[in-house]
């Protein structure tokens, strides 16, 4: 056990979820589809998540993970209880969106979607826990893709707003740290998951993506006017899938290459925190041919409506070659990068490196000067219950400790502004990139297998009392 600087005080310690990776009831209470109900565990589940593949509904032979998950619909009291045990101060989850709006463009809501979240903010509240809800983790309602094209159709501005004015009304008071879109730079690489586009053939498949990231980018801003005019005490930010790129060798060619590796995924936080669209964005564009619509007032309310705080999920950094040769891929993320040689790497091929997380901090904060928050962060692996369900997952403790001390760095030595660290899937829960329930991230053992076999009993993983104390001792005692 080391001794450190402690965290800031109220350092918001926590987890997080998303929606349909946990909740399951896919069809209870009057919840409509969504696509990230329709992507199977399996072999075609890369080129369905990526548009490329067409699945607007359930089909035969097929598994789809998600319509039951860990069914947190109904176990909520229960799992949150797990948390406020371990004394987490926040507990980021997603809404479904599906669960309020269940075509997506009815003007009224579904209140049962809507009781059900008052009482699980409830729940938090009687745990001493503030929730951080991301109004959309990657779902978007199947009517809006069938009817409307996802976002790629300006209309969803209409929908989502009258989403977030919802939400934002409903439960204030009740939350008041709101993300607006996970991982928006997620729309390049998982267009289908993370947007609802699915590609024509022979269509421009970039030029519908940055439409649609105009789309998500001024609904962000709206989202951010509304919550600020409703309750001032609300606080917005945006969310970023970070991981800095590292020249893969000092070559100038593989450092010019990290730098625009790099920029393609700081293009969104660059309109969200700055307000205004970056000069290499347009030239690009321009390059490409690419003539996006947009109007004068989209503009302003992007330039008005600034998020307060920048939040991302850090995994892993990357790596970047200006030479055409260097193919030397690392495998399970649908982000490309190329073998890191001085890093370890997960069961599923994600390469560990702890000072890479700081290092993405402090270029976050000194590109941005927002306050920062970690909302994901953890080690997917396998996990070896015993007969009681319970874990020895020390590889897990030891990945979170190199990562919290990297933090600690960065706040203590480098000085940064951090608000909160939540770690990613606090509780196992099933997999956005490959379907799977193999690939545990929780402090919280749950008994389900990739077929949907198990009693979906939760029990406390070795880690669960390691982060308990953790959290205890503001992140002094690892
Ligand atoms: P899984 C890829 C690269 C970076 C973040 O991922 C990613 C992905 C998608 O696989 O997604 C985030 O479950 C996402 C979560 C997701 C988590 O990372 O594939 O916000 O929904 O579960 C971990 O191991």
């Amino acid at each position: 056990m080391s001794q450190l600087k402690a965290f800031p005080k109220g350092f918001l310690w926590g987890g997080a979820t998303a929606a349909n990776q946990c909740e399951g009831a896919y069809d209870a209470d009057g919840r409509g589809l969504a696509n990230v109900d329709v992507v199977p565990i399996g072999e075609d589940r890369e080129a369905i998540i990526t548009g490329k593949k067409k699945m607007f509904d359930f089909e035969e032979g097929y598994f789809y993970p998600a319509k039951k998950s860990i069914d947190m619909y109904h176990h909520f009291k229960e799992d949150i209880a797990l948390f406020g045990e371990m004394g987490f101060k926040t507990y980021r989850l997603s809404i479904g969106w599906t669960r309020i709006f269940p075509k997506g463009d009815e003007l009224e809501p579904n209140e049962a979607g809507l009781q059900f979240y008052e009482d699980l903010f409830k729940e938090c509240h009687k745990h001493g826990i503030e929730p951080l809800v991301t109004i959309t983790h990657f779902d978007c309602p199947m009517h809006l893709i069938k009817e409307y094209g996802g976002w790629r159709n300006r209309k969803m501005l209409v929908f989502y707003e009258r989403l977030c004015r919802t939400l934002f009304t409903r439960f204030k008071g009740l939350v008041k740290y709101w993300l607006t879109f996970n991982e928006i730079n997620m729309i390049l690489h998982a267009p289908f998951m993370g947007a609802g586009l699915y590609f024509e053939a022979g269509e421009n498949q970039d030029l519908v993506k940055y439409q649609a990231a105009h789309h998500e980018l001024v609904a962000s801003a709206i989202a951010t006017k509304l919550a600020h005019e409703i309750d001032p005490e609300n606080k917005v930010g945006c969310m970023l899938a970070a991981g800095q790129y590292y020249p893969n060798t000092c070559h100038p060619r593989d450092v010019w290459e990290g730098l625009q590796e790099d920029r393609e995924n700081y293009f969104f936080i660059d309109v969200q925190s700055r307000g205004e669209y970056p000069n290499y964005a347009k030239k690009k564009w321009e390059k490409l041919g690419l003539e996006l619509e947009m109007t004068e007032e989209d503009l302003t309310l992007l330039k008005k409506h600034t998020v307060d705080f920048i939040s991302f999920s850090y995994y892993s950094s990357r790596v970047a070659s200006g030479e055409p040769d260097v193919k030397d891929k690392t495998q399970g993320n649908i982000f490309a990068s190329i073998k890191n040689p001085y890093l370890d790497a997960s069961e599923w091929g994600w390469q560990i490196d702890p000072l890479g997380l700081r290092i993405t901090l402090n270029t976050i904060w000194d590109r941005y000067q927002k306050p920062m928050f970690i909302v994901e962060n953890g080690l997917g692996a396998v996990d070896q219950p015993d007969e009681n369900g319970y874990v020895e997952d020390d590889y897990r403790i030891d990945y979170l400790r190199e990562h919290i001390k990297a933090m600690n760095d960065a706040i203590n030595i480098d000085g940064v502004d951090l608000m909160g660290y939540t770690t990613w899937g606090c509780i196992d829960l099933v997999s956005a990139g490959t379907g799977e329930m193999k690939k545990r991230y929780g402090f919280i053992y749950v008994d389900r297998d990739n077929q949907g076999n198990g009693t979906l009993r939760r029990s406390k993983k070795k880690s669960f009392d390691w982060y308990k104390r953790v959290i205890a001792s503001n992140g002094t005692e690892l």
